[in-house]
């Protein structure tokens, strides 16, 4: 019988992390096209394939484990950091991830007059984050444009990889 196929509706293929008001359901609506301005998220809310999630899941250690399993489940994990935060803790294992998944960032709101994105990604590095970084702004679709690239082409490579 024929492998399955994955489906491109996998409700878990690439999950959006960080802290609270990082921009993760602006970047989420920015890729699913859905023209709504970003209310408070409450809770893991599925769409496309993508997950987004609640800051408070990341910033409070008692509210991991909602963000573990989710991780866990996805094959991209994307960490979302706003440009005008230069406050850079992650949380210990939550992002350690194994051969098979993919980690990159996005540094979002590179529009703001005070974003220092090279500030952030420096942050991130010392931390210890070695994935690739975007530096994104939803006024700026064109920085988009890259940060897509990379998230949708390794998705096919995965596609490529699971059907041969
Ligand atoms: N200027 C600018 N503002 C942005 C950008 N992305 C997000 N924002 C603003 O940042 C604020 C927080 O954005 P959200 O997308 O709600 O942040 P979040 O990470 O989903 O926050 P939680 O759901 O609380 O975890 C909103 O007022 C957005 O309009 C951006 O690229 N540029
Ligand atoms: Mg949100």
């Amino acid at each position: 019988m024929a492998q399955p196929v994955p489906s491109p509706y996998d409700p878990s293929r690439f999950v959006l992390v960080g802290p609270v008001a990082a921009g993760k359901t602006t970047l989420f609506n920015a890729l699913i096209g859905r023209e709504a301005a970003a209310m408070k998220t409450q809770a893991l809310d599925y769409e496309n394939g993508i997950v987004d999630t609640p800051g408070e899941f990341f910033s409070h250690p008692r509210l991991h484990h909602a963000l573990i399993n989710t991780v866990a489940d996805a094959r991209s994990v994307v960490y979302v950091h706003g440009a005008t935060d230069f406050d850079y803790r992650l949380p210990p294992g939550l992002l350690e991830v194994n051969a098979d998944k993919r980690l990159m960032a996005a540094i979002t709101k590179i529009d703001l007059p005070d974003a220092d994105p090279q500030r952030v990604e420096a942050l991130l590095r010392a931390g210890g984050f070695s994935a690739p970084i975007f530096r994104v702004s939803v006024f700026r679709p064109e920085t988009l444009v890259p940060f897509k690239r990379h998230l949708f082409e390794q998705e096919r490579q995965d596609d490529h990889e699971a059907t041969h």
